[in-house]
């Protein structure tokens, strides 16, 4: 007989940004295509996300977020996944830790994205202050991704985007697992001068996976990126295995964007790309 297959539910702690394909309505479409039920936290409503635009509008949701998980709470829903990505405030750090007291189990799955910079500098609305925060979130991740800036701030050592050895990996990943969190997926990493993708260290072992280069940059792949490494974790993959698939599929999505002549600040154009998404399911 054939087995029921059981639907997974992620809670994703993030803000809506109503233009520039980011956080939530990334995360949200990218977990319904790979067979994830996605709940939503939302932490504040943008008219765009702030890197690129000026003007935006910010619709602070901090004081609805305690109530807002309190009331799941007494509803007893559960569930197999607690996602965080973008967080404004202190004040949303303090209440992502009681969201985690309530909501974390042995068995799920906590993933820690630690947005808070990109290029060796911190984005508008974080300090030291915050990065103590988020270091704090990250001490109770299964899994943490942050790019290469976020982990120089995370160990609070030098941005070094030179140091891209194999040896140089394994030690960032060793430090940053040093902080608590029990496995790490580290992005932008640049194996060689043509090659990009990313390193992950599950405690025991380092994996390099890079492809060839797509030359430009934009805006929201993080989340790209992390949306597709939680579907494929909650799809019963490994670390390893879903790490290259969040990969592959942002790399498509950038080629993508990149042909189409899609401004930077937009977003890429996963649109396109989710059916593949759904053909790469593999969900038991
Ligand atoms: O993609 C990360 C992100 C999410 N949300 C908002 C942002 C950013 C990055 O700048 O501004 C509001």
């Amino acid at each position: 007989m054939e087995q029921k297959k059981t639907l997974r539910r992620a809670a994703a702690v993030q803000d809506l940004s109503g233009f520039g394909r980011c956080s939530l309505t990334v995360a949200l479409p990218i977990l319904s295509a790979m067979g994830v039920q996605c709940s939503c936290l939302p932490t504040a409503v943008l008219s765009t996300h702030t890197g690129g635009f000026k003007g935006y509008t910010f619709r602070d949701l901090t004081e609805d977020m305690e109530p807002f998980f309190r009331h799941w709470q007494k509803e007893n829903f559960a569930f197999d996944a607690l996602y965080t990505g973008y967080l404004g405030s202190l004040h949303q750090l303090e209440i992502v830790q009681r969201f985690f007291d309530a909501f974390q189990t042995k068995e799920n799955i906590t993933l820690v994205d630690p947005v808070m910079g990109d290029h060796g500098v911190l984005y508008s609305r974080f300090d030291d202050r915050m990065v103590r925060g988020i270091r704090a979130l990250c001490a109770r991740a299964d899994v943490m991704v942050p790019n290469l800036t976020e982990a120089a701030f995370l160990t609070d050592t030098p941005y070094r985007p030179d140091m891209q050895s194999e040896q140089d990996m394994q030690q960032v990943c060793e430090k940053l697992l040093a902080l608590g969190a029990k496995q790490v997926v580290l992005t932008g990493v640049r194996p060689e001068k043509d090659l990009l993708g990313a390193a992950c260290h599950d405690g025991k072992h380092l994996h390099i996976y890079a492809r060839p280069h797509v030359p430009k940059q934009y805006d929201g792949t993080g989340d790209v990126f992390a949306s597709v490494l939680l579907g494929g974790m909650l799809q019963g993959n490994t670390l390893q295995k879903s790490m290259e698939q969040a990969a592959d599929f942002t790399r498509i999505c950038v080629q993508k964007s990149l042909e189409n002549g899609t401004d930077m600040h937009h977003g890429v154009d996963f649109e396109m790309c989710l059916p593949l998404l759904i053909g790469m399911q593999t969900q038991k």
